[in-house]
């Protein structure tokens, strides 16, 4: 017989923070509508949720791991938008970002989420941000919660 173990999808009593990218705003914008909506359909408080912006993507894990750290917050929901130039910066951006962000989280033993878009164009940024492909933003925050349920049973 298999010990099955994970994470109920339900939030009620936690403070979560969101950090969020002001670069490419129409985007994160929708992110964040996204990721907040998931959370108080799941039983969250929307008075418990704190919204931090920093200046890009970037800049998404430093922000994060102060709010990690702080001992506040049951998960952090980092949101942000990568979109392709002419040049390699987004590989350098995106590298960055994601394994930040998985420091902070196995640093801290804090759920921190990547809803970082990390697209070729604005139209796929769009499809991913409560368009034709979904809200990644939502999706951060369902592994978020779930994150933050499966971590009390561990
Ligand atoms: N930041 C983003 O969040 N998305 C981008 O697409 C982007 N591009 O393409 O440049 C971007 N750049 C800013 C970067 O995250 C930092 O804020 C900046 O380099 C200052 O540290």
């Amino acid at each position: 017989m298999l010990t099955k173990i994970q994470g109920e999808l339900t939030c009620p009593d936690v403070s979560i923070a969101i950090v969020v990218s002001r670069f490419n705003d129409l985007i994160t914008s929708r992110l964040v509508d996204g990721a907040a909506d998931t959370v108080t359909r799941h039983g969250g408080n929307a008075d418990r949720i704190d919204v931090v912006s920093v200046p890009g993507s970037f800049e998404i894990p430093l922000a994060a791991q102060k709010l990690a750290a702080s001992g506040k917050y049951s998960a952090v929901i980092c949101l942000g938008a990568v979109i392709q130039g002419a040049t390699t910066h987004h590989e350098y951006i995106n590298s960055q970002v994601a394994a930040g962000i998985m420091s902070v989280s196995r640093d801290t033993g804090v759920p921190v989420t990547f809803g970082v878009i990390t697209c070729e164009s604005m139209d796929q940024a769009l499809d991913r941000a409560g368009g034709k492909v979904g809200n990644k933003g939502a999706e951060a925050a369902l592994a978020a919660i779930e994150m933050i349920n499966l971590l009390k049973k561990l």
